[in-house]
């Protein structure tokens, strides 16, 4: 058969969109070429519905040790009990446990989106707002960390059924002990989803949300560095309080209840070239290498923000904690919304995202904010001497967001530096 090389040529202008450029975008990593090979492999070819051992297909017997692999390696990272390494994404994970903890209509409580919540937390065009009713906790308008005194009070006036922690764009620790706390006291099922800093977790450098929810969800592909995809994991205490007893009165203890919510609850068959992909991901993040990378993204994090603050940005709660940075532009450029400065630094092959900062004046497709994240120029090699230079050159084409010459000639910059960071160095 004639070979697409369309689609390859494609494919080639993206490899050389990647290797060219300063990606910044917080949710975003690069993969290891083992990772790639295993989720372009022979596993993308077999159907595999069911779980190790309880299959519906046969010919399953190779792939279960890959899954078995996967799923044994996850729980050794965080210290699980259990997990599933399944959802094809971090949506569905979040979707697996709605679907186990609330029936359609209740009530559930998460981080209101504009503050640097996720769409899968309650956003009314999401599944999430569109069948269950969510409430919403804030950020403090000063301080720009979550509002613990107003969640308790949410928390007990609506006693919702499920709280949930974790974020897209929020750049602190979360007092997890606090929350649960909270939900003991109101009876409610405790979820952090880590998508974002699961891989600064997963290195010891944040505290392990484990030790305090009763389920926790993440992707695989952020911080975390692995491939595209979702899993569920528990700690130890969370069965015998929450297992439930079905229509035909079986008692079903938690784990039995999620792994049925994703499969056959919301998901056919696994994606088990993703799952091998995972596998080896979860291995990488054993080594003791990974240690070194994810301080190091944590640090080029902690300079970048200063930097920024140096050159007069303001950043939402003044700094970070974890491997991103949310910068208010009103600050510094009141005219610049977060959509233009994103289009400008595009142009100048510097990767970001507009986003909301909270208490926005501005509509979420213009935004006030833009997102900064270290772990895929991490991930190249940058060490923090870079960080200074990275800023300087956003804040020269935020400075002329209107000037095609200087923002050529930053792209030119940034060309030259990235040759010197190769993409699969590691
Ligand atoms: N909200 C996306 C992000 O953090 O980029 C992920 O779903």
């Amino acid at each position: 058969m004639k070979r697409d090389d369309l689609l390859f040529s494609i494919i080639n202008k993206e490899y050389e969109r990647q290797t060219s450029g300063v990606e910044l975008i917080a949710s975003e990593n690069f993969v290891s070429e083992e990772v790639m090979q295993a989720a372009g492999s022979v596993l993308t070819n077999k159907y595999a519905e069911g779980y190790p051992g309880r299959r519906y297909y046969g010919g399953c017997q190779v792939i279960d040790e890959a899954e078995q692999l996967a799923i044994d390696r996850l729980k050794q990272i965080f210290s699980a009990a259990w997990v599933n390494v399944q959802p094809h994404a971090g949506a569905q994970a979040n979707m697996a446990v709605f679907m186990t903890c609330l029936n359609p209509g209740d009530k559930f409580l998460g981080l209101n989106l504009a503050h640097g919540g996720h769409l899968s937390h309650g956003s009314p065009v999401n599944f999430s707002g569109l069948v269950y009713q969510a409430l919403a906790y804030n950020v403090g308008e000063q301080s720009g960390e979550v509002d613990y005194e107003q969640l308790q009070e949410v928390a007990l006036k609506e006693h919702p059924k499920l709280i949930v922690a974790g974020a897209s764009a929020y750049s602190r620790e979360w007092d997890y002990a606090r929350i649960r706390q909270i939900a003991d006291e109101i009876g409610a099922i405790f979820m952090v989803d880590m998508a974002h800093p699961a891989g600064l977790i997963a290195a010891g450098l944040l505290k392990n949300p484990l030790r305090y929810a009763h389920i926790v969800t993440s992707t695989t592909h952020k911080t975390l560095r692995g491939p595209r995809g979702g899993v569920i994991l528990l700690g130890e205490d969370f069965e015998n309080p929450w297992g439930k007893t079905t229509p035909k009165g079986e008692i079903k203890m938690m784990s039995a209840l999620l792994d049925s919510a994703v499969f056959p609850g919301i998901q056919g068959g696994p994606l088990e070239h993703i799952i091998a992909a995972k596998a080896i991901a979860f291995h990488e993040a054993l080594q003791p290498e990974y240690i070194a990378y994810q301080t190091q993204v944590k640090k080029n994090a902690a300079v970048m923000a200063q930097a920024l603050v140096d050159k007069g940005y303001k950043i939402v709660s003044g700094g970070t904690d974890n491997h991103l940075m949310l910068v208010d532009l009103r600050t510094k450029f009141p005219d610049l919304t977060g959509k233009q400065a994103e289009q400008a630094l595009v142009k100048a092959d510097i990767t970001t995202n507009k986003n909301m900062v909270p208490f926005d004046s501005r509509s979420p497709f213009q935004t006030s904010g833009l997102r900064f994240g270290t772990p895929a120029i991490t991930t190249r090699g940058a060490k923090e001497n870079l960080m200074g230079d990275i800023v300087e050159l956003i804040d020269t084409v935020l400075s002329n967001a209107d000037n095609d010459a200087i923002i050529k000639s930053v792209a030119q910059k940034v060309n030259t530096i990235m040759r010197d960071y190769p993409l699969f160095a590691w």
